[in-house]
Parts: structure tokens; sequence; C-alpha cells
């Protein structure tokens, strides 16, 4: 890989478990790259919906070029959140490049343009299970809201934003009456280049969403020169909603043409407290990165480089909160920090 400067480095609170908590190789069904999942606690079990992306490796990718021939979300349980993950036997949702739709998830009818869903996050709120996950469809990226069965074998679609948007994250309650999300609409015809900023918009039902407000403009966080999104869903705190984000660099050492061949990107992750009252003022937010890629799982030995991409955050009772990220877009993975610690690396910055 080429040597990225500035070097980016975890905050020292962060505790990164040292390999991968799910792989392909803990699939019953096809699988090449595990990643980027949504995670939630659910009748005292830990729920992760992961992307599945199958078809080729990226040996055969890069000697021929040929891509993925689908992308499945699954779903795995746990008692602990860290390890012993039991895969269910079929994804919930499965897309076939070849036929241009999904072969399994009850999606066509209400939405027949849908190509593609995947990156999910999830979300509890009053006992149900939400899915957010990015639609490609024929007309553009969507991003759709999903009710998940109690069962957690199938999902229903409820609302779907216009396009370009993605990486929707849902609050986990009701703010003053209204329903939050997070979300990241791709702004491109006003702002040149991909300098995507994090919108958030409230909702009285989940369905219609409006009063839509700029949270973070992507030139305001300093490890990002590129884009930036929202993470994990928000988790609830004395002191104001705990939020986590993607941030992207990229190498502008490379010339236009090196980019469009390589992958020239660098994903990390930061944080951010929001007002509990009004979750449209941020209290503080991170100058450096929270999370950054490091472990060569995270670095050099995935299907992408560099890239760490946060879909899920767990506060637990003892103050221990988990963030489960998916590294390089090939594995599953979690660190660990303290709450408090968390706090106070957004107010210090
Ligand atoms: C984003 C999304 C993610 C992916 C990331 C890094 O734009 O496509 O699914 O993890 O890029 O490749």
């Amino acid at each position: 890989m080429p040597i990225w400067t500035p070097i980016l480095k975890s905050n020292p609170c962060i505790k990164k478990h040292p390999t991968p908590i799910l792989t392909a190789e803990d699939m019953p069904y096809e699988s090449n790259l595990v990643f980027n999942a949504g995670v939630a606690k659910i009748g005292g079990k830990y729920v992760m919906v992961f992307r599945n992306d199958y078809g080729t490796s990226r040996e055969e990718f890069e000697k021929t070029g040929k891509g993925f021939t689908g992308t499945s979300v699954g779903v795995a349980v746990s008692d602990n959140g860290i390890d012993g993950w039991k895969v269910m036997p079929k994804p919930i949702i499965d897309y076939r490049r070849a036929e241009g739709r999904c072969i399994i998830g009850n999606t066509e009818e209400k939405y027949p343009e849908i190509k593609r869903l995947y990156d999910p996050r999830l979300t509890l709120i009053d006992g149900t299970a939400y899915l957010c996950m990015a639609m490609d469809t024929k007309h553009g990226v969507r991003g759709c809201i999903a009710k998940l069965s109690e069962d957690l074998n199938s999902y229903e679609i409820i609302s779907a934003s216009v396009p370009d948007n993605r990486n929707m994250v849902l609050f986990p309650e009701k703010i003053g009456g209204y329903y939050y999300r997070l979300e990241r609409p791709f702004s491109s015809y006003e702002r040149s280049g991909s300098h995507f900023d994090l919108w958030i918009s409230k909702s009285p039902d989940l369905k219609f969403w409006g009063e839509a407000q700029l949270l973070v403009g992507s030139e305001t966080v300093p490890f990002a020169n590129d884009k930036i999104g929202p993470a994990a869903p928000p988790v609830k705190t004395e002191k104001g909603w705990l939020t986590l984000f993607h941030a992207v660099d990229v190498d502008k050492t490379r010339s236009q043409s090196e980019w469009q061949k390589d992958w020239w990107k660098r994903y990390s992750a930061g944080i951010m407290l929001l007002d509990l009252e009004d979750p449209t003022k941020i209290i503080g937010i991170s100058k450096s990165p929270l999370i950054a890629p490091e472990l060569p799982h995270e670095t050099d030995q995935g299907f992408r480089q560099n890239v760490i991409f946060p879909g899920g955050m767990i506060l637990e009772e003892s103050g221990e909160v988990k963030m489960y990220y998916g590294a390089s877009d090939t594995v599953e993975c979690v660190a660990t920090a303290n709450v408090d610690d968390l706090i106070r690396v957004c107010l210090e910055g």
C-alpha cells in the first residue's frame, strides 16, 4: 500500500479486538466478504445484520477484473456480542447481479426499481427492530427504512428517500414527539467532487421526513478531505446522544488517473455528542479520528485497504461501549472504549 500522510492513529481510549469477529469463513452460504454490519441488543442477545458480497475474490478480481455476482444481507446472533456468533441458515435479502434483482426478500412489488440492498444499520425503537439500508435502484441510490420481523427472518420496507441518499441511521427513541435520523445525501451538483455532508431530519411516523438540516459539513472535519457520513445509530448518555461518523480522505499526492485505476480512499471514524433534547445541536465533535485503520486486516489484507466503516454501537450498563465496524470491506470487527472517555474525546476534540 502507498504510505498515507498524515498517518492516522486511533485515539488511545480505543481497544480493538485483535482479530475480526465475523468473516466469510463463518458463513453457511456463498460468501467472500462479510462487513458493514448493524448490531443491536434484542431480548438480551446481540443481533448482527451484515452485508455479504460473493462470487469472486480479491485475487480473481485483480487478475480478471471479474466483479462480485451477488450481495446478500444475513443475520447472526451472539450471547456476548464478541464471539460465538450463530449465523442464521439463509440470508434475509439476496441480490443476484446476473438477474438484476433480489431473489430473496419480498420487496419488488412495492419497489420494482430495486437492484440491491446493503450496509444495514439496526435500531431498536419501542421494542421494534428497524433496518436502515442503502438501496441501489435503476434511477439512483436511495436510503430505506424497513421493519425487521421478530423472528429475524424477513423485513418490510416502510419508507425510502429520493436519490441520492445513503448511510441513514435512526435514533433509538422519539425526541420532542419526533423520530430523528442522520443521513448523507450526495449533493454533487452544487459541490464539485464528492464533498458529501452529514444531515439530520425528523418524522412524525418514520415515513414522512422533513425539516432537513445540515449537521456537519465535510470541510469542518480535519481528518476528511473528501466526504463524511453517519456510521452507527446514536446511543443515549447522560451528557447527550453519542454517535460515530465515517470520514474519508483521499491520497492527494496521486494523480486523478491513478485514483481511478486504484483504491485511493482512506476511511476512519470520528465521534460526536448531540444535545439530548435537540439533536440538531452539536455539543462536541472529535478533531482527530477515534478509530483509524492500523491492524493488518484493516490496512493490507482485504479487498479494499484502509477502510473502517462502523455500523453498530452498544452502550453496556458497565459503561463499556462496543463499536462494530467493517474493515477493508472484507471482515467485521469490534472495538471497545469507556463511555466517559468517548464523551471526553467529543468535548476536548
Ligand atoms: C462506501 C460504501 C461502503 C463501503 C465504503 C468503502 O461508499 O460503498 O459500502 O464500505 O464505500 O469502500
